[in-house]
């Protein structure tokens, strides 16, 4: 087993000396076999057009060993597009929906992206969905820089474990350019032993923290190795893509520091390690090797620590000074005026079904298929739980906000499981949490621990209907999603 003292160790012998030039971003397109290609890149101003066709495509990813899986995908050879663009561009995106299964609707939802009601990709609830043979558009301006995503928004589960996702980054934050960066997209595969998807939901995992899979991946490989410039300053965005998994990601043997949490710049904090689950991401500033060495970065929430990724040196030295992360430019957000906001309680609980299984599993791992379950519903919000797995029944909302007032939301976990919140439409601000100690940033998916109590703080948006619910796709879809609507 690696320990961090094993590699801090390591460290001591580093040198630093002369300049070197490089570029990450080009790296992925050769050596990750198409699994990203950059799509757009950033123009100097007007609109980016995009056309995604999505479809079922046989793809044998490195981290599969050989295999070929049937994966869906947003376009033919890239299995995760990354669509770059400029603060201030306009994104029109077409997509096609040639899915293989009848009846199997899409809607983009475009995750962390402030944007009007009617472009966040609801179905039903923004939107009506698409059907397989039709097509949809979107059309937007991005208010914010920063590293987004998008994902179908029906079958979520399916779609996510098919690998339908991919990465929205919004340039133009930097006050110092980074001499490289790399995106690195993690996510889970449900591969069973003989070599086809399993299950990507499983009633057991779902009345529980979610059903793990089995093949880990970050960018499709396992543990790739990514070469960087030596001792520079390598901006690294990391997104956490899996739909169930709790992460705790750092380094081993290097200096690094948190310069954006959700695509937002926050004042550099010093990497210790950072706590992530399903939908969050973390821009990092990695001070890399000097030449001929590597940093690993690690997952420290599994028993033993899982190498995540290794970025290994290669060039000249590009720089000699101690590391001191530069900033990021920051969003204006609206002040949030704390004194007057309301307070609104938001309750994550397990339906009787729910906690009654989670209760059972704790003391011996009973099967929950013979229980004969009629309807899945194990969680909810506010003693609600949603009436299905898709947003086709539409209850009361969880609150009405005036669009422009300010409001904290009481978060509290009632149940032994992690829960990553997401509210749409909208980036909230973490005020307090009864367990830790959480750094004040901006962000639209927070991570609620079991038993925590987190405050957020928010300025309504833009006026609609903003989906509020647990990015474990599986708790969302039985049961833990919710709405708020602003007026
Ligand atoms: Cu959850």
């Amino acid at each position: 087993m690696v320990t961090r003292r094993d590699l801090m160790a390591g460290a001591a012998g580093f040198s630093v000396a002369a300049a070197g030039i490089f570029a990450v971003g080009r790296r992925f397109e050769a050596h990750a076999g198409g699994l990203q290609k950059v799509i757009a890149q950033p123009e100097a101003e007007g609109v980016k057009a995009v056309t995604f066709d999505l479809a079922e495509r046989p793809t044998a990813l490195p981290c599969f060993n050989g295999r070929t899986l049937p994966l869906w995908t947003f376009e033919a050879g890239t299995t995760f597009p990354i669509v770059r663009m400029k603060l201030g561009e306009r994104l029109d995106t077409v997509f096609k929906n040639n899915l293989p299964v009848a009846g199997e609707v899409a809607t983009i939802h475009w995750h962390g992206l402030r944007i009007p009601n009617d472009q966040d990709g609801v179905p039903y609830m923004t939107q009506q969905p698409i059907a397989p043979g039709a097509e949809g558009h979107y059309s937007f301006v991005p208010p914010d820089t920063g590293s987004f995503f998008f994902h179908t928004h029906c079958n979520s589960v399916e779609h996510f474990g098919r690998g339908l996702i991919g990465a929205l980054i919004v340039e133009g934050d930097e006050i110092e350019p980074p001499d490289a960066e790399a995106v690195l997209l993690m996510k889970d595969w449900h591969i069973g032993p003989d070599g086809k998807f399993l299950p990507f939901s499983t009633d057991e995992g779902a009345a529980r923290g979610g059903t793990p899979g089995t093949v880990r991946s970050v960018n499709g490989e396992a543990s790739p190795v990514i070469t960087v410039p030596s001792s520079a300053d390598v901006r690294i965005r990391f997104y956490h893509l899996d739909p169930m998994r709790v992460s705790d990601i750092g380094f081993e043997n290097a200096e690094a520091a948190i310069i954006a949490v959700d695509g937002n710049g926050v004042t550099p904090i010093p990497l210790e390690s950072w706590r992530m689950g399903s939908a969050m991401r973390v821009d990092l500033l990695l001070r890399s090797a000097p030449p001929g060495h590597s940093v690993k970065l690690f997952d420290y929430f599994s028993k033993e620590p899982y190498l995540l990724a290794e970025f290994k040196s290669e060039g000249a030295p590009k720089r000699t000074a101690p590391f001191k992360a530069t900033p990021l430019k920051m969003m204006p957000f609206e002040k949030l005026d704390e004194a007057s906001a309301q307070r609104i309680p938001v309750e994550f609980s397990a339906t009787p079904t729910g906690a009654s299984i989670a209760a059972a599993g704790a003391v011996s791992d009973i099967q929950i298929g013979p229980l004969c379950l009629t309807k899945r519903t194990f969680w909810a919000i506010n003693k609600q739980a949603w009436p299905g797995a898709d947003h086709k029944e539409l209850g009361p909302p969880l609150a009405v906000l005036k669009s422009g007032s300010s409001y904290i939301f009481e978060l509290k976990n009632t149940t032994p499981r992690a829960h990553p919140i997401h509210i749409h439409g909208h980036m909230f601000e973490v005020l307090s949490s009864s367990l830790r100690q959480l750094p004040r940033v901006h962000c639209d998916t927070v991570l609620l621990l079991p038993k925590e109590r987190i405050e957020v703080g928010i300025v309504a948006g833009d006026p609609g209907k903003w989906m509020f619910h647990c990015h474990i796709l599986e708790h969302q879809e039985t049961g833990m999603m919710g709405y708020i609507e602003v007026v």
